[in-house]
């Protein structure tokens, strides 16, 4: 069975790192389709996985899916419409709270498993923070691998969960992460609002 994960995260949080170390020279660099966005695959290397043909797509660098720069246009379509069997949401531990707006709205797509890479944990105990991670895992309501992709860390651990997941092919939304009266106030919304919104292709405005 071929499982295609996509590499989802903020600018700096270490996905060339994680992608390198995953794929090694087995990587191809490309643009994606029309735009001067670098696109960029990779099989993964380690042999172990040889059987499950793990193909990783590393998405444009983003800090959320709002449609305003071309690099998080790039990213929404990809989630929303090639169907990668999962994405690795990598978060920068030491730069927790920026990283998890992403998180947030990657799990409230709501099509397609998210399992979350918390990255740098090497840095973790020198600058004294400390993250609980099965609390957090059960707030979001996906799974958390703590990872060092400099330090080569976590690695198979985090491939061994996205592909657990991925044969799931079942997603779980999170039941309510916002407080009570955001969520009622969403719920709003949702009843005005048709299941698709078209939007103008051009600039990717809704
Ligand atoms: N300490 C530490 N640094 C990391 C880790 N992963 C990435 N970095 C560093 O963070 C910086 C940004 O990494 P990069 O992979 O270029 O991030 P990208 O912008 O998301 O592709 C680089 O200096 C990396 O060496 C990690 O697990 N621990
Ligand atoms: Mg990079």
């Amino acid at each position: 069975m071929a499982i295609t994960i996509a590499l989802a995260g903020n600018p700096n949080c270490g996905k060339t790192t994680l992608f390198n170390a995953l794929t090694g020279a087995n990587q191809y660099v490309g643009n994606w389709p029309g735009v001067t966005v670098e696109k960029k695959e990779g099989k993964i290397k380690n042999k172990k996985y040889k059987k499950e043909d793990v193909t990783v797509t590393d998405l444009p660098g983003i800090y959320s899916l709002s449609p305003y720069t071309l690099e998080e246009v790039v990213s929404r379509d990809y989630v929303l419409n090639e169907n990668p069997d999962v994405i690795v949401d990598l978060v920068d531990a030491t730069n927790i709270e920026r990283n998890l707006y992403l998180t947030t709205q990657l799990v409230e797509t709501g099509g397609v498993p998210v399992v979350i890479a918390l990255n740098m944990c090497d840095l973790l105990a020198k600058r004294g923070i400390k993250i609980d991670v099965k609390r957090l895992s059960m707030l979001i309501g996906c799974p958390i691998v703590e990872i060092s992709a400099l330090k080569q860390k976590g690695l198979d651990e985090l491939i061994d969960e996205a592909i657990k997941v991925a044969k799931q092919k079942e997603v779980k939304l999170p039941s309510e992460i916002f407080a009570k009266d955001i969520e009622a106030a969403v719920e709003s919304v949702k009843e005005i609002l048709p299941d698709t919104i078209t939007e103008d292709k051009k600039d990717g405005t809704l």
